[in-house]
Parts: structure tokens; sequence; C-alpha cells
């Protein structure tokens, strides 16, 4: 084959593995088909948008109907059935925290790296994911699959406190912080994603601090692209870039 060398580095072979490298590399996320929030990107192919976004990494997304989750096909992605998932060469990934720690392991900007600020990056992802989103996903599950239970009024409030109980602990440690430890990282991607789970519910306006952090995250470049490109699912208009 012939080769041409441009300076002493570049030629067309180097150009062919690059290209090679970048199709076989380019990951693939899978979204919902039709996203019940229509648009509102609370769905969990944001944060992987997202994340993809910050760190500059073209992706693919690959839309799944309700029932198509549930196929085998699917399920050999997601056990259970759910998005969303990342294909990456052979690799397979389901959860979206776990992709969104493999996306930034794998690329600059969203973990630091000095070590213990990396460690304190990560301890937030976990807060965001095991400490922060299960009562707020409580209360949704709430709203969304027991209105019509006999005890709903009684417990929604109930629920209602528990998101408070945590939030007023995060407003507490966040502070007049710009974000919960020194620069943005993976952990406030995660956080801010899980909070938006409350808009439309008047509990985020109880602490002014939260909703300024959710505004910051965003205001961010990258969030505006995921946001716009899971909104031209649902509009079905193609995002400009
Ligand atoms: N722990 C998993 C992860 O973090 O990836 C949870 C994944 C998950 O719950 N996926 C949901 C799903 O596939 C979509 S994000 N559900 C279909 C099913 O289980 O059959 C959850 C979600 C859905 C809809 C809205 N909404 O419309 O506002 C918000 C969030």
């Amino acid at each position: 084959m012939r080769k041409i060398t441009i300076g002493a580095m570049v030629s067309t072979d180097d150009v062919m593995q690059a290209i090679t490298r970048s199709l076989l590399l380019t990951p693939t996320i899978t979204a919902f088909e039709r996203s019940p929030d229509r648009g509102k990107g609370l769905a969990r192919d944001m944060r992987v948008r997202w994340a993809l976004e910050e760190v500059g990494q073209p992706y693919d997304v690959r839309l799944v109907s309700f029932s198509e989750m549930k196929e085998s096909a699917h399920r050999m992605l997601h056990p259970f059935g759910q998005i969303p998932t990342y294909q990456e060469g052979d690799l397979a990934l389901f959860e979206s925290g776990a992709i969104v720690f493999h996306i930034a392991e794998r690329h600059a900007g969203l973990l630091p790296d000095d070590a213990n600020a990396r460690a304190r990056a990560i301890t937030w992802m976990f807060a965001a994911l095991n400490t922060v989103e299960p009562p707020i996903l409580d209360r949704g599950i709430a709203k969304l699959m027991e209105r019509d239970k006999s005890w709903y009024e009684e417990r929604l409030p109930i629920l209602e406190d528990r998101v408070r109980v945590r939030l007023g602990e995060l407003s507490s440690r966040l502070g007049d912080a710009e974000w919960l430890d020194a620069a943005f990282s993976a952990g406030d991607l995660l956080m801010v994603t899980v909070l938006r789970r409350l808009n439309g519910s008047g509990i985020l306006e109880e602490y002014p601090n939260l909703s300024a952090y959710i505004a910051r995250g965003e205001a961010r470049p990258a969030y505006k692209r995921a946001f716009d490109a899971q909104l031209a699912v649902f509009t079905g208009k193609p995002h400009s870039a």
C-alpha cells in the first residue's frame, strides 16, 4: 500500500488505523424510544449523555421501545431489561453510575488527578446514587404508582419529609460552594441529575443553594448539548450541534 507521509509521524496507515479505532470505539448507548418524561431529561440516559459530552466523546444512540427492552437481545446487555446501556468495542455495560464512572476513568475532565480528591469525587458519586437518590425515587414511585391506594395521602408527606432530611443535609454541606468538592466532577454530574428528579415538586425551592447548584450544572455547555440531544428524540427535530 502506498504510504503518504506527512512530516515524520503521520501516514495513511496511521490515519486508517485511527479511523478504524474511532469507529470501533465510538460508544453506543441506549435510550427510551419514547421517554415518559416527554424530553425533560429525567431518564438515566441523560447522565450518560452528559458525561460523554463533558469529556468530548462522540457517541451513538440506539433507541429502544418498552417491549424491546424486555427481549432477550436487550437483556444480554442489561439483565434487568432497562436503559441505559453502553457498548464500546467488545465492552458492554449497564447501570448509569458504572457507565459514568467508566467514562470518567477513561477520559480527563470528570475526576481529579490528585488521588485523594479523586477518591472524594467518587464518594460523591456513591452518595448521589446510594444516599440521595433512594428517598427521591421512593417519592417518585409513590406519585406514579400508588396514587390509588387508600394510604397514599398519608404516606406521601412521610416520603417527602425523608427527601427533605437528605436535601437539608446536602444543603448544609454544600453551603455557598460552587460544587461538592472544589472542581466540578462526576459526583456533581450525578448529584445534579438525581436532584432534577424533584423538578416540579416544590421541594427544591426550599433549598435555594441546591436550586442554584442545579442551575449551575444545567448551565454547563455539555449539559445543554446532552439535554438538547435527548429532547430531539422526543420532538423529532434534529438537535443543532
Ligand atoms: N439503576 C439503574 C441505572 O442507574 O441505570 C436504573 C435504570 C432504570 O431505572 N432505567 C429506567 C428504565 O429502563 C429508565 S430511567 N425503566 C424501564 C423499565 O424498568 O422497564 C428511570 C426513569 C424513567 C422515566 C422517567 N420519567 O419519565 O420522568 C424518569 C426516570
